[in-house]
């Protein structure tokens, strides 16, 4: 699958999952060290839900949450920046699907179901439909459209499935785009 991209910018989607540490102060920080950089603008953020640890169960419970950024960058240079992030907010072990400081999935590119198949990333997500940990805060963030209605009906599917609690709302001061100088 080709990329074609008909203005400089993307619209991007980001799942964010904490469940070590000072958790609620290391999304926050995720998000704004996320913002501060040149070429990444955080737009929307959703609320916090504190989940049920989903498939590996026996780990603290998270908390997980979404945000929608606008990017120059190309989906493989915003995916090395997510994984610079997570480090240098502390990510040590990587038992898979264990206890993490943070956590940053790349899900959705442009508002569409289908756009992006590398070796190193395939979205949108292919797991996102399957976790209600990924789906209800994006669909705090997700406009009005098809897509908003996938998530909308993914949610039915899993309803009562897993256990996903809002735990706080976020105002995120999105009148602070970057300018070009
Ligand atoms: N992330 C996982 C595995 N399980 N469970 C919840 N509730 N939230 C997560 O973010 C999560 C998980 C692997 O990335
Ligand atoms: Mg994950
Ligand atoms: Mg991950």
């Amino acid at each position: 699958m080709t990329y074609s991209n008909p203005s400089d910018h993307s619209e991007v989607y980001i799942a964010l999952g904490a469940n070590l540490g000072d958790r609620e102060h290391t999304l926050m920080t995720a998000i704004e060290l996320l913002h501060r950089h040149p070429a990444i603008t955080v737009l929307r953020v959703s609320s916090m839900y504190e989940t049920d640890p989903f498939g590996y169960v026996d780990q603290p419970a998270f908390l997980n949450m979404a945000l929608a950024a606008s990017t120059s960058l190309e989906p493989e240079a915003l995916l090395q920046v997510l994984m610079e992030t997570e480090k240098e907010l502390g990510r040590v072990r990587d038992v898979h699907w264990g206890p993490r400081t943070l956590d940053l999935d790349f899900i959705l590119l442009n508002n569409q179901l289908f756009t992006w198949n590398s070796e190193t990333l395939i979205l949108p997500h292919p797991r996102m439909h399957e976790r209600l940990f990924v789906l209800t805060p994006l669909s705090d963030i997700i406009p009005a459209g098809p897509l908003h209605e996938f998530v909308q009906d993914a949610m039915d599917k899993l309803e009562g499935k897993e256990g996903v609690r809002r735990w706080r709302t976020i105002n995120w001061h999105s009148g602070s785009e970057h300018s070009a100088n």
